[in-house]
């Protein structure tokens, strides 16, 4: 039985810990040294954990508040792994040459630009290891790495990205900037929850409830990020932005009525409590 009430802060701070000791040794082995110190620059670099969050959550949305989530951690870091390299790519200078990111120098500032597309390149690499590494059936790490390989190759994320770059030259209407942000930044986030759903062995019904959520909330993420960004984001120049085409107020409608779609499609099950705040959050942060 879930607890009548939930305290998000409280239960992120607490897997926030937890994920970083999981993975805390995994980039300290002693070969390339000055390596392993760019490798942990980003990882542990202060991103606020939304996606492995969204991962455990869906977990515990099916197996319950006391389920150990070890198999979910695995699947919750390597989300987060593929985040942080697209990260750690996005900011070089033949993407959007980014100096500073989380308050602190980008990779390739802090160290070099070869070190940032390697750091880039092993962290996308290493995600894939550590879901083989998940206490599983074989079917069912097949199955995530099918997943994982969509939300972030060509079909998702680098779609995404690639639509963006291509955006100023041929810039498109909301239906053309809904796929943009569905691959870019929906795909990944839809996975994370999808990853959770499959670690506590969902069955079909349940994934594509939970695929659902995680659409709704990948796309609600995005919409209150382009209010977030509005002011920065002004004039022709800018990236491709809800707010520009839809205005303030409809993009802020839209993203809460999403988060409400998103809340409806999980509410029935076992225990969804973090599911419901972490949709709220979503589009209520001001970070
Ligand atoms: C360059 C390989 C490559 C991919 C680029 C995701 C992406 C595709 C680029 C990142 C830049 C960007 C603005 C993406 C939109 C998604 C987004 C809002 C990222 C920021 O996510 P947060 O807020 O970041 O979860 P933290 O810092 O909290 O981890």
């Amino acid at each position: 039985m879930a607890p009548m009430s939930f305290d998000l802060t409280t239960w992120a701070t607490q897997h926030r810990a937890q994920l970083d000791a999981f993975l805390h040794d995994r980039y300290r082995a002693a070969w390339p040294p000055a390596f392993d110190e760019a490798l942990r620059y980003p990882v542990f670099g202060g991103g606020k954990r939304v996606r492995p969050l969204l991962t455990l959550a869906a977990a515990r949305a099916l197996l319950g508040p006391e389920a150990t989530l070890t198999a979910a951690y695995h699947a919750a870091w390597a989300v987060e792994l593929i985040h942080t390299y697209s990260l750690v790519h996005d900011d070089l200078p033949a993407m959007d040459d980014d100096d500073m990111r989380r308050g602190r120098p980008t990779v390739h500032r802090a160290y070099d630009e070869a070190t940032a597309i390697l750091t880039g390149d092993a962290l996308l690499t290493d995600a894939f290891r550590l879901l083989t590494e998940a206490d599983l059936p074989p079917h069912h790490i097949v199955d995530m790495v099918r997943r994982l390989t969509d939300a972030a190759g060509h079909k998702g994320m680098i779609g995404g990205q690639v639509a963006d770059i291509r955006w100023s030259m041929a810039p498109g209407g909301l239906d053309a900037l809904t796929a943009l942000h569905a691959g870019k930044t929906g795909a990944l986030i839809r996975c994370a929850v999808e990853l959770g759903a499959v670690c506590a062995h969902a069955n079909d019904e349940t994934l594509t409830r939970l695929a659902d959520y995680g659409r709704l909330v990948g796309m609600a993420f995005q919409l209150a990020d382009d209010v977030l960004d509005a002011e920065e984001d002004e004039g022709d120049d800018g990236p491709p932005s809800f707010v520009k085409l839809l205005g303030e107020e409809e993009t802020t409608r839209r993203a809460h009525q999403m988060a409400h779609q998103a809340i409806d499609a999980v509410r029935d099950l076992p225990c969804p409590d973090a599911l419901i705040a972490l949709a709220h959050f979503t589009v209520e942060r001001t970070v």
